[in-house]
């Protein structure tokens, strides 16, 4: 039977949902203008003021919040609630120069924490359950997340963090912990790592990972539930909004239910700003109606995805986001055609590679050119030239017909590239360097 964290409002009908966005639009609307004097202005630049907001179908007249402003208004200018009223803060790496500072008040933890434990229940966690959180802890918001809802669903929590991935293996032997959450990547070299101890799928005792913050593909879901004998579920998040949680997993694994009580999703055309229909591929732009220290409104993400409403076998009603593509700022423009990492990740897993690869784009003469370096697996590893340059042929073509544009192969000897414990550095684009 399927299980739910807070049945009441996973499961409510649609215009229930609409009612309680609209009437947490309005107030939340209304308290951003009271107290965040950068969004009042770009509110009254666009001139909308609070009273032309009635309900959910006038989201459309509020103004954009981008990474931009984030920036701009770095660090204090985006405060929603008095400083004393806020109790912790995390941040993003800034690898790209763009470190996000969030805030949150106590009430903003608790329901970020719900979300989360949404999430570990639709993936089947009960009090029985042990979960091991290995993303990491600290500014990063994966491991605080998961290990709040962790704790509200009752699990008896291991707070490793990522890394050392001998102990991980150690603790997930030794207590028989059943849940991991960590990144795609990060859960492959587990069981690369596995795989190398001599452990079959039926020795590991854990049944289901929460695996999120990086793009992934439904080929390497098939290929870590397979390896380490779980059930793999998606889960979104970002900073900007608390972190993980904003969207969960559940049993039918094909799409992530958006939290749409918190949280309203529309999609746009990342050129124009026109939102679009309901199925569209485009940007997703979410406006948090519960957040007091950090009020999002119409956040654009630049990740790239699709929106579904429709009966879902969980019986959850929330819309659901398709696993996103990746963000448009890591999608790679190559002579012109636009190429995302997850569609390379795909031919790669297709033809029996693991999720050990890198991209590198460069450019001379004017061309840009795109190599796809990738590991064989022991079991493929040979230094028959001829085999060798069999397989790259195979894989070249079968990238032409996925990307439309020719890419050159290299296979490299297994454990030539990097494992991550995190998020995966994918792509090395010299063209920027
Ligand atoms: O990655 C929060 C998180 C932690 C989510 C743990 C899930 C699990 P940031 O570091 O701010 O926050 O990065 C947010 O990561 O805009 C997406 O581009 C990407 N991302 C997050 N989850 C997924 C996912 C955390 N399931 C950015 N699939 C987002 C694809 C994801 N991309």
């Amino acid at each position: 039977m399927e299980q739910y964290y807070q049945k009441e409002i996973e499961t409510a009908s649609v215009d229930e949902l609409r009612r309680i966005q609209s009437e947490k639009l309005v107030k939340q609307v209304k308290r951003v203008w009271d107290n965040v004097p950068y969004y009042r202005k770009k509110m009254e630049e666009k001139g909308v003021t609070p009273d032309d907001i009635k309900s959910v179908d006038d989201l459309h007249k509020l103004p954009f919040l981008s990474k931009k402003d984030l920036r701009d208004a770095y660090p204090t200018g985006l405060l929603g609630a008095p400083m004393k009223d806020c109790v912790r803060i995390h941040s993003t790496s800034g690898t790209t120069g763009k470190r996000v500072v969030a805030f949150y008040t106590q009430h903003d933890i608790d329901l970020w924490e719900d979300c989360c434990a949404r999430a570990i229940v639709a993936a089947g966690g009960t009090n029985e359950d042990i979960c091991q959180v290995a993303y990491g802890f600290g500014l990063f918001t994966g491991g605080a997340g998961l290990n709040g809802g962790s704790h509200k669903v009752g699990c008896l929590t291991v707070p490793i963090s990522s890394g050392n991935t001998d102990r991980q293996m150690m603790f997930i032997q030794d207590l028989g912990a059943t849940i991991i959450c960590c990144t795609p990547s990060y859960a492959a070299y587990i069981s690369e790592r596995y795989k190398e101890e001599g452990y079959a799928p039926e020795d590991i005792p854990l049944k289901a990972g929460i695996f999120g913050a990086e793009a992934w593909s439904e080929e390497m879901r098939q290929e870590i539930e397979s390896s380490l004998g779980i059930k793999a579920y998606d889960i979104y998040g970002l900073t900007e909004l608390s972190g993980p949680g904003v969207a969960y997993e559940c049993s039918a694994q094909d799409g992530m239910h958006i939290n749409e009580d918190h949280f309203i999703a529309e999609i746009i055309d990342p050129d124009t700003e026109e939102v679009l229909p309901e199925g569209s591929q485009g940007e997703l732009v979410f406006t948090a109606v519960d957040k007091e220290a950090f009020p999002m409104i119409r956040y654009r993400t630049r990740d790239i995805c699709k929106l579904t409403r429709g009966k879902c076998s969980c019986g959850r009603t929330f819309i659901k986001m398709a696993k996103p593509m990746g963000r448009s700022d890591d999608m790679l423009i190559v002579r012109g055609v636009n190429v995302f990492p997850s569609q390379i990740e795909t031919v790669l897993l297709n033809n029996g590679y693991a999720a050990n690869y890198q991209i590198v784009v460069d450019r001379q003469n004017n061309t840009d050119s795109l190599d796809v370096q990738v590991e064989m697996t022991p079991e493929m590893f040979t230094d028959n030239v001829g085999e060798i340059e069999e397989r790259q042929k195979k894989l070249a073509t079968d990238m032409h017909s996925m990307l439309g544009i020719k890419v050159r192969i290299s296979l490299l000897a297994p454990k030539s590239i990097a494992r991550s414990e995190g998020k995966a550095v994918r792509v090395i684009d010299k063209r920027k360097i």
